[in-house]
């Protein structure tokens, strides 16, 4: 062979396979043409018309999520107002005065309910100038609540002295502070009243 004609097979081969690509390229693109039409007819069978499909419904599903937000939007604001307007009621309410009932439980009368808080209950409770405890006789036994300590006794300030089963015993706290309790019959009877 002469080197010419090794020139010329390079040659022709070059060709050849400028060829080939152009041919797989037209091929390749005709294919592309061929598959859009049929993607278009939405065949069941077309997998590009299922993805096609599944778009569109996942595109209508996010659609009519965007109208339901739109149309619980203004409901929403709607009960932002109903739950404001009880919590603004509630500022003076706090401020009204108020009476917290505390109980005498059945059983108080028996060494023990200190140890699980039960010889009035709540022991202690925490109220505002102005408001009331009222005072419940629970049990079956007679009861006092008297303003002190067992240890100091009692210092005046409020005493139901000697009150029954049944009966109620209350006090207005009109000056801010804390005031210890106890009961003259049973010495182990203690609570507290926190007056802000
Ligand atoms: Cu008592």
């Amino acid at each position: 062979m002469t080197t010419m004609d090794k020139a010329g097979i390079g040659l022709a081969i070059g060709i050849t396979v400028v060829a080939v690509a152009f041919t797989m390229a037209a091929s390749l693109q005709g294919f592309e043409m061929a598959v859009a039409p049929v993607s278009k007819e939405s065949t069941p069978s077309d997998p590009f018309a299922d993805i096609a499909e599944k778009v569109k419904q996942r595109e209508q599903a996010i659609e009519e999520q965007m109208k339901m937000v739109a149309k619980e939007a203004p409901s929403f604001e709607e009960e932002a107002v109903t739950v404001s307007t009880p919590r603004i009621e509630d500022v003076p309410e706090m401020t009204e005065p108020m009476t917290v009932q505390v109980s005498l439980p059945s059983g108080s009368s028996v060494p023990g309910c200190e140890e699980i808080l039960e010889c009035y209950v709540p022991t202690s409770v925490s109220i505002n100038t102005g408001d009331t405890v009222s005072w419940s006789n629970d049990d079956t036994a007679a009861h006092t609540v008297s303003s002190g300590t067992p240890a100091g006794g009692p210092d005046g300030v409020f005493d139901s002295s000697l009150f029954m089963a049944g009966a109620t015993f209350d006090v207005t706290f009109d000056n801010p502070g804390s005031y210890d309790y106890f009961c003259m019959v049973h010495p182990w009877m203690v609570g507290n009243v926190q007056v802000n």
